[in-house]
């Protein structure tokens, strides 16, 4: 039956006419399975879901790949192609929302209860193009007329102080690898118009009915912006909170026993008010106040994932008030409570500003703190959070993030997968830990050549795909160095950039590396992060002058991707040979591109920072390059105030040519004075994130870096050293000790 349905859905004409035939059969096939069960159910809610197209990983996850492959082929046709119809959704903006994504593919595949909860964006975060060397965003539409997205009959109330809306729930399966099914649902309204969005991504921000899911994360530079966050944020919580309720008095929960139907894991704060919404709810429904606090306190567990101050989210009561009134009272008991209890100003909800402290919030009122990484738990444990950690010691706890093995790597490299089957069997599909395998082949040579020539082939493909998209020629014999992330100070892009100005100087006098380096980025800025988009700016200024200039580009080549997503990382990470996780000690609390290089065979160039103290620890000195300034000092620096940048940049002839070089005549003949002066002040007056600190350094270690990239066999051993220990990192590890030690499902 299958099999003739398959063979009929490749004869059809179009690769539009196959992929909507694709995308039936999955959801006919996903429902035959049913979904998990249980009589406890996990509900993730988080602001991203990152989930990237989904249609080979879902017919991976049922089994089926091969075959729609296999009689696609027989027609003349490729899956790469049939791909290429569907659009990735803009759900997410970087590893918050990713991790996310990896999550509910191995909650799904280890057959746990547990649903993800989140908002509809119709044109999500906004698509990245690059205008004069300049990142500019407009709108991102991801939903077709036949999307992935099963329109519910469920629907909710949810009101505001001025207004209430009626929502939408949409469903979007969520296969499991080999394993039944659940799912990811995103909350709409049906008033929504897209067409209120004019110039870029500029909207009426008074029309809350009209804008309420246009984008993630709306531009908050004024205070509508922030307003309209906090509506996003309610809307959200408040259909998760409904429909929690709803479930589990459907199982037959009296609501006093609510935490034995469900669990709520928050990532980071954005569904922080999940908390008061609930609390409110339950006295709605007549339990009386404290024993809701009691029941929701039993319920709901927080994930915290940066420890840069400026991300921990604070609102003003004012802003609650013309949002959520109905909050208000809630937050204020939760915050008497504390102060009832505790002395420590630092641990109160509501500061001496009348700000409130979501993160607060969610330490107290939840029963599970959690960091992503050992650096950054220990860190939040230690100095950020230690007020707390003083008070709530059996609270804390890490998970160390993880990927899924799914997409990162039997459908982003098929031909490594299939290679390392040949080599240690089908298992590790299963048991990521089964990767230790390759170990008995680090002295193998034909192994490590095999190793090689998969890697060449994965550059050729991608180095096509730019030519295509990009419009830029690479080759394919140079080394691939690799930095894609969200652009952020603190990931110091910007010292890569110095990077690239040395590299550019010595070439100039004559100093030429032995392989050809291509330096590749890809990063979107938030619109409202100058200095984020100054760094794009002098990123793009660098690619026209060294691509052009006949002296320079034989030996260097720079790339900056256009709206790098998914998709795009999908292409990249495989063909990496130098992954770069750069971040300043202590501000990266785990990264997880730095996984999925790993994984893929790359060796990484970073500081012992986040996660990547797990991978040096796993891999050993000789198969990663660490550089700069531990945690320890770096923090030690803040708590002293005693970083100066303008020192070092005077001081030393070296650091100051490079940083200078933002001011060249060729610089301000590619680029706009503005941007380049004001990027030069920045590093040349505060520098807050210490790229100055570590630049001899990592310049150094670089250099090593690509000197034994030279001894081909080495490099080869050090990769599979990479790929052999990456088991540690499969997602399905991070989601049976979430479920071992927090939501305790079965
Ligand atoms: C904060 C305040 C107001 C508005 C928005 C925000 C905001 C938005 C997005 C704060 C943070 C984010 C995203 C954070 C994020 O992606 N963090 C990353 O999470 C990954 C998964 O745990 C880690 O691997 C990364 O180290 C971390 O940077």
């Amino acid at each position: 039956m299958l099999n003739e349905k398959i063979a009929s859905i490749a004869k059809l004409n179009s690769n539009e006419e196959i992929y909507l035939a694709l995308l039936n059969l999955t959801k006919e096939l996903v429902d035959e399975k049913g979904t998990n069960e249980g009589k406890k159910k996990l509900y993730y809610i988080s602001a991203e879901f990152l989930i990237g197209k989904l249609l080979s990983n879902n017919l991976i996850n049922l089994g089926i790949y091969d075959q729609v492959e296999e009689e696609l082929k027989k027609n003349g046709k490729t899956m790469a192609a049939i791909e290429e119809v569907e659009l990735e959704p803009s759900l997410g903006n970087g590893g918050l929302g990713r991790l996310a994504a990896c999550f509910l593919d191995s909650i799904a595949t280890l057959g746990l209860n547990g649903d993800g909860v989140g908002i509809n964006y119709h044109l999500g975060l906004f698509k990245q193009v690059f205008e004069d060397n300049l990142q500019k965003e407009t709108p991102n539409p991801w939903i077709t007329e036949n999307s992935w997205l099963r329109k519910t009959d469920v629907s909710y109330e949810v009101k505001f102080r001025d207004l209430s809306v009626k929502s939408t729930m949409y469903e979007i399966d969520v296969t499991g690898y080999d394993n039944k099914s659940n799912k990811l649902k995103l909350f709409d309204v049906d008033t929504v118009r897209e067409s209120i969005v004019e110039d870029g991504i500029n909207f009426d921000k008074d029309d809350i009915k009209e804008n309420l899911t246009l984008f993630l994360y709306p531009d908050d530079s004024d205070e509508k912006g922030r307003l309209l966050r906090i509506y996003q944020q309610y809307f959200m919580v408040s259909n998760g909170a409904q429909i929690i309720i709803d479930e589990a008095l459907a199982k037959g929960s009296n609501l006093h026993d609510l935490y034995e139907y469900a669990t709520v894991q928050i990532n980071d704060t954005h569904p922080t008010m999940v908390i008061p919404e609930l609390i409110r709810l339950l006295m709605e429904r007549g339990i009386d106040e404290d024993e809701a606090i009691e029941i929701v306190t039993k319920m709901c567990a927080y994930t915290n994932h940066t420890i840069l101050a400026e991300a921990l989210e604070t609102w003003p009561m004012d802003y609650l008030e013309k949002v959520v009134p109905q909050l208000i009272p809630i937050i204020k008991v939760l915050d008497e409570k504390v102060r009832a209890k505790y002395d420590d100003e630092k641990v109160y909800i509501i500061d001496a500003e009348n700000r409130v402290h979501m993160a607060h919030i969610d330490i107290h009122y939840g029963y599970s703190v959690n960091g992503v990484a050992a650096l950054h738990t220990e860190i939040l444990e230690k100095v950020e959070l230690k007020p707390f950690m003083d008070i709530y010691p059996e609270k804390f706890n890490n998970k160390t993030n993880g990927i899924t093995f799914r997409r990162w790597l039997l459908h982003c490299n098929k031909a490594l997968a299939k290679y390392i089957e040949t080599l240690i069997g089908a298992g590790f599909k299963k048991d990521a830990d089964e990767l230790e395998k390759l170990g008995q082949f680090v002295n193998d040579k034909e192994v490590l050549n095999n190793l090689l020539e998969i890697k060449k082939q994965n550059k050729v493909n991608l180095k096509n795909y730019i030519k295509e998209a990009e419009g830029v020629e690479i080759d394919e014999n140079s080394i691939f160095d690799i930095q894609i992330k969200r652009l952020h100070e603190y990931k110091r892009q910007q010292m890569n950039v110095l990077y690239i100005i040395r590299k550019y100087l010595d070439i100039k006098k004559g100093i030429k590396p032995a392989t050809p380096i291509t330096m590749i980025f890809g990063a979107k800025a938030a619109p409202a992060y100058v200095i984020a988009k100054d760094i794009i700016h002098v990123i793009l200024c660098l690619q026209e002058i060294i691509n052009n200039d006949p002296e320079v580009s034989p030996y260097l080549k720079v790339v900056m991707v256009e709206n790098y997503n998914v998709s795009y990382a999908e292409r990249l990470i495989p063909a990496c040979d130098v992954s770069e996780q750069i971040s300043l000690a202590s501000k990266e609390a785990s990264g997880t591109g730095n996984m999925k290089f790993m994984l893929n065979g790359a060796v990484t160039l970073g500081t012992d920072d986040g996660a990547n103290v797990e991978i040096h620890e796993l891999v050993g000195d000789d198969n990663i390059y660490i550089f700069g300034a531990s945690s320890e000092e770096v923090i030690e620096h803040y708590e002293k105030a005693d970083y100066n940048a303008a020192k070092i940049y005077e001081e030393n002839d070296n650091i100051k040519e490079m940083v200078d070089f933002l001011l060249s005549r060729e610089m301000l003949l590619a680029g706009n004075k503005v941007n380049l002066l004001r990027l030069h002040h920045e590093l040349t007056t505060k520098d807050w994130f210490m790229t100055l600190l570590d630049i001899e350094d990592y310049i150094k270690v670089k250099e090593q870096v690509f000197k034994d990239y030279e001894d081909r066999e080495n490099w080869a051993r050090k990769t599979l050293v990479n790929i052999s220990k990456a088991g540690f990192f499969s997602s399905d590890r991070t989601i049976r000790q979430y479920n071992e030690d927090i939501w305790k499902l079965n």
